[in-house]
């Protein structure tokens, strides 16, 4: 049963017993055992896919909007602005107006999904579109909201982050502790800012014995933190994360360094080709975006760099849904041919003759 991330992680977050939660009882999503995709792309390793496709608004942006929106009526906010690629956009509509909050949200004018501009829209949200990039937009928004009485949740509202780690803990008491390896999208850095406090919080409590090494994939053009210089005009058809000044990449490279991990870059036809293998090898239905970390994942094997931690377990955040990006599967993969109805033209067409 549900409870949402606040109820469920209560003693770990910032609130108390009279904050008023404003949850769409988001959390507690699957973390999928994927044999067939790990003898795909990374045979030896053990993949687990935490599905957060699965939220309320079909992302993991649901964990960190409860806690901003939480936060933000504690505060006595009246409304909320946010920049966004997307997903952002959808949460904070959502949760804003679950909490009865105005919602106010900038998206660069191009480039984002179909399906998150539809759910910030029909919860209400005002949404104006800028002639920039999400990099332009966040910049606006700061700017906005340090002038008027809008309260800011981008991931750079802390209760963003705090929300967030509780996907690490539930990969914890899932596995019974951390996995070898967390393997993850970035593109503003929060998620992987979240993912690293969560496991570092739960070992300190006493509630994992290890903790994994980071391994964060941006797309290659989009690749900041690869490239170790800010990108102004990022691209790739992974929408979610074309970003080219992440908020938060000190900490994103502070994650990475005190985990052992990694950062590194996947080319798009590399993601086009993992969101397949995710869609038919395991089922599970996730925005290119997500299938980030799964082509990193085929990459990294493929030059040896797992060579040593055959058996190891993986946690590869799917942070999407699938169905928010239907236009990239229509651009992605033939379409259905168009016979006349009869049982001869359809058997042809099936290829059952003999
Ligand atoms: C599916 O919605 O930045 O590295 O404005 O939607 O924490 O930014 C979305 C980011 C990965 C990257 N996967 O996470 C936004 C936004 C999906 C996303 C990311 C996003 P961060």
């Amino acid at each position: 049963m549900r409870h949402g991330i606040i109820e469920q992680y209560r003693q770990h977050l910032p609130v108390s017993d009279s904050t008023p939660v404003v949850t769409l009882y988001e959390g507690d999503t699957p973390l999928i055992p994927a044999p067939r995709l790990a003898q795909a792309v990374a045979p030896g390793l053990q993949i687990y896919l935490k599905y957060e496709g699965m939220n309320p608004t079909g992302s993991f942006k649901d964990r960190g909007m409860t806690m901003a929106v939480t936060k933000a009526v504690e505060e006595g906010a009246r409304a909320v602005m946010c920049a966004s690629t997307g997903n952002t956009s959808a949460a904070a509509a959502a949760y804003a107006a679950r909490a009865g909050l105005d919602c106010v949200v900038l998206l660069p004018n191009t480039d984002v999904a179909l399906g998150k501009l539809s759910q910030a829209l029909i919860h209400g949200a005002r949404v104006v579109a800028v002639e920039g990039t999400f990099d332009d937009a966040l910049c606006l928004v700061r700017e906005i909201t340090a002038r008027y009485p809008l309260a800011l949740v981008n991931s750079i509202n802390p209760y963003r982050i705090e929300g967030q780690k509780t996907g690490a803990f539930e990969i914890c008491d899932a596995l019974g502790d951390a996995p070898d390896f967390h393997a993850i999208p970035v593109g503003n850095a929060g998620n992987i800012t979240a993912y690293w406090k969560g496991y570092k919080e739960y070992h300190a409590s006493g509630k994992s014995k290890k903790l994994p090494k980071m391994i964060g994939f941006q797309a290659a053009g989009a690749a900041p933190l690869v490239d170790g210089a800010p990108v102004d005009r990022p691209q790739t058809i992974a929408t979610a994360i074309r970003i080219g000044h992440p908020a938060s990449w000190e900490r994103a490279i502070a994650a990475r360094d005190e985990s052992c991990g990694l950062i590194d870059k996947v080319t798009d036809d590399e993601i086009l080709e993992a969101y397949q293998l995710l869609t038919t090898l395991e089922g599970v239905f996730a925005e290119p975006a997500s299938a980030a970390p799964v082509a990193g994942l085929r990459k990294l094997h493929a030059a040896g760099w797992f060579r040593g931690f055959e058996g190891a377990s993986v946690a590869v955040t799917l942070t999407g849904h699938g169905l928010k990006d239907p236009d990239r599967v229509i651009k992605t993969v033939p379409h259905p041919v168009v016979v006349p109805a009869t049982l001869d033209t359809v058997v042809r067409a099936l290829g059952l003759e003999r």
